[in-house]
């Protein structure tokens, strides 16, 4: 994907070098100034980048909700649903409404959108975005199949969660329901992959299309929002962490950072919170010492629906493309964001470039250009990859904290830093 971004980017720049703001080469070749720039540019590259965004925005709504159906149907079983999943549902929405809220307010300091000329062929023009109050109004679907025709997504993730309730709650039934949506889920998230595969080619149109348009001082605000979302993600990866488990169980955050490197590079070389789950759960077990029915039960359920790292990603470039784009979002819109990049992190499953297909959730939500996500989605790689660590890092910390209150953390196998490292 790196390389599609840099050769996009060339490419763009040699174009604009080519050819002048009307389109014309800048120089006749024996006597003709064939105009190809529009053909190119506005012919090949545009309608490919285009095919390739809505490639992305066709993921949302069924990896969303069936993503969140079997959140929702596997946890919910009666003797689940008690005080772990209450105290590792609410843990996990504290520290992704954090996480949002750091990145935005960050964002808007640094302001990494700021200085940059709109791309020319999108001066944006945001429709006012509803008030909180109707929108909590409207987050209730009347009609589900509706919502999900039009990609309504709270809808969606209400009714989503409901009947992913309401299947739990029905026995043998639901089980049968509950694995078809597993099977159903395991298919999509193939396709989330064929189409991630798709990326380096879609960078590239993207990106060539994008700097053929607009001037090269936008690498300079790229290199801005890149090293911001980086700097959140370590603020958070280190100080809220840190201080969250010594509020709330007294314990040393230099061990659990020292004990999670292993899991922390695995998540960072695969950017997948799912694939990386097996060895999330043996070091929360053995040395973490967090006990086995507690990991068991949050440690899954997080690599679902607590992504904290992604959040931070969302909320940075939500402010980054209304900048972009000259839309000022209002206090409710952020509001918006911050409500709907913490559920579209709940509803995000944890394989690469997830995150980025929720982005487009959070951006319509917001009444702001999908295409935006064209302007950041070169340098996502590595943010991926960096914000799934973060993400495993949140969820090993809610666990040790909820095992803790359970009195199921094993303080001397967390405070051994040679636990786990050997079969006793
Ligand atoms: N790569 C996702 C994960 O596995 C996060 C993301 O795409 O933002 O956590």
């Amino acid at each position: 994907i790196f390389i599609g971004m840099v050769a996009g980017i060339l490419i763009g720049v040699l174009l604009q070098l080519i050819f002048d703001d009307s389109g014309d080469l800048r120089f006749s070749i024996f006597g003709y100034s064939i105009s190809t720039y529009n053909i190119l540019v506005d012919g090949i590259f545009s309608t490919l980048g285009q095919i390739f965004i809505a490639s992305l925005k066709m993921l949302v709504v069924p990896l969303v909700f069936v993503s969140l159906i079997c959140g929702t149907s596997s946890l919910t079983e009666p003797s689940k649903l008690g005080r772990l999943g209450v105290k590792s549902i609410g843990l996990y929405i504290f520290t992704t409404a954090i996480a949002i809220s750091l990145a935005i307010s960050l964002g808007l300091l640094v302001s990494p959108g700021v200085g940059v000329e709109a791309p020319s062929d999108a001066v944006f023009q945001a429709q006012q975005a509803p008030s909180f109050g109707q929108v909590i109004l409207d987050m209730f679907p009347t009609n589900p199949i509706n919502s999900l025709a039009e990609g309504k997504m709270l809808q969606i993730i209400i009714f989503a969660v409901l009947l992913g309730v309401a299947m739990a709650m029905c026995g043998e039934a639901g089980k049968r329901i509950a694995s078809f949506f597993e099977d159903l889920n395991t298919v999509i998230m193939r396709l989330v992959t064929i189409i991630m595969n798709l990326a380096p080619y879609g960078v590239f149109v993207l990106m060539a299309k994008l700097f053929s348009s607009i001037g090269v001082n936008m690498l300079e605000n790229l290199a801005k929002y890149f090293f911001l979302v980086l700097a959140v993600l370590i603020i958070h990866g280190l100080v809220t962490y840190s201080v969250l488990l010594k509020a709330f169980t007294g314990l040393n955050p230099m061990m659990l950072f020292y004990k999670m490197r292993d899991a922390a590079q695995f998540a960072f070389s695969t950017a997948s919170s799912s694939a990386t789950l097996p060895v999330t759960m043996e070091t929360a077990q053995n040395k973490l010492g967090v006990g086995k029915s507690v990991s068991s039960f949050t440690l899954p359920l997080g690599s679902t629906i607590n992504m904290d790292g992604t959040a931070i990603m969302q909320g940075v470039a939500t402010v980054f493309i209304a900048q972009v784009y000259g839309v000022d979002l209002t206090v409710s819109d952020y509001l918006m964001v911050v409500l709907t990049a913490t559920l579209a992190s709940v509803g995000t499953a944890g394989v690469p470039g997830v995150g980025l297909i929720m982005l487009a959730m959070v951006l319509q939500q917001v009444n702001l250009p999908v295409e935006g996500i064209a302007l950041i989605i070169g340098v996502d790689r590595l943010l991926d990859m960096t914000r799934t660590a973060v993400n495993i890092t949140g969820d090993c910390t809610v666990a040790c904290i909820i095992a803790k209150s359970e009195n199921e953390l094993d303080a001397t196998r967390f405070n051994n830093k040679k636990a786990g490292l050997k079969e006793e």
